[in-house]
């Protein structure tokens, strides 16, 4: 079977720089279409927001060496192949959890793109996390305030939009309370914030501490397999959590510089 072997110099390696941040970034596939189907709840279903973040716990539970996830809409990230399609077992796996009464049909059935962007720097991959979640804001004001006034204010959705075009943040806040009594600042974090799921250690056991301090300050690839086994472990066994808060500012970092370090 020599004769067929060439076929393997097709494999062209695609490898990712050492020493940078991998961002795997999902995204729900025609999540429009599937939304509709299943009619989720307008703007935000909670319930669907609930099952996205159920899932990436699950994946980064499996996946250790994964450090933090933000979600938002039908989108994840910071989590390639291997975790879009952990994501999509357990996305499907626990649909029936959230929507007991709304079976799965195919051939509208939850699948899921990725794809990999390196960042060399914390910093920058900061600022990343910083853009979705700009992003977030600005898509959910301009989502709630559209579908108040067509839900709520009784108009075609064509003439919101047309209302909606070029407005910017403080005219959406009035209409929302002007018209509607609706004060923004009130509405629920997790729409207006996203989710960030990262891990929770507790007070960490002597016993379980990094063996040396020496070790401990080489980058993780560089450690002896016994001490990037512990390390392994101790992720295992954190709490994944689930938080709806700031991640542009500098406050949620320094309070768990774990996150970035790596070092529990
Ligand atoms: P794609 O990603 O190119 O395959 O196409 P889509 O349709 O997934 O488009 P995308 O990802 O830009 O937009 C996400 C869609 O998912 C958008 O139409 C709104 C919908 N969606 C996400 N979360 C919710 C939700 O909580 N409630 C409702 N009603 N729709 C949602
Ligand atoms: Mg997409
Ligand atoms: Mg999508
Ligand atoms: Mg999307």
């Amino acid at each position: 079977m020599r004769r067929f072997e060439y076929v393997k110099d097709f494999e062209q390696p695609d490898v990712l720089l050492p020493n940078t941040w991998i961002v795997v970034r999902i995204d729900g596939r025609g999540f429009h279409k599937l939304s509709d189907h299943y009619a989720f709840v307008k703007p935000n279903d909670r319930r669907a927001l609930d099952l996205m973040n159920a899932a990436a716990v699950e994946v980064m539970k499996d996946l250790p060496d994964l450090c933090i996830a933000y979600g938002v809409s039908d989108e994840y990230r910071k989590l390639v192949t291997t975790i879009v399609s952990t994501f999509t077992a357990y996305y499907i796996h626990l649909w029936s959890i959230y929507f007991p009464s709304t079976p799965l049909q195919p051939p509208n059935l939850p699948s899921f793109d990725g794809r990999a962007v390196i960042y060399p720097s914390s910093r920058i991959l900061r600022d990343y996390m910083s853009w979705r979640q700009v992003d977030c804001h600005i898509n959910n004001l301009y989502n709630t305030t559209f579908w108040t006034m067509v839900l709520q204010g009784g108009m075609s959705n064509t003439d919101a939009e047309q209302e909606l075009k070029g407005t910017v943040s403080a005219d959406k806040n009035e209409i929302l309370f002007k018209r509607f009594g609706i004060n923004y600042n009130n509405e629920e974090e997790i729409y207006k914030k996203g989710s960030v799921l990262y891990r929770q250690y507790e007070l960490q056991d002597p016993k379980e501490a990094p063996a040396s301090q020496e070790e401990d300050s080489l980058p993780e690839a560089k450690q002896s397999r016994s001490q990037q086994d512990k390390l392994k472990k101790l992720r295992r066994k954190a709490q994944v959590v689930v938080d709806h808060i700031d991640i542009i500012k500098d406050d949620f970092w320094e309070r768990r510089p774990w996150i970035l370090s790596g070092k529990p």
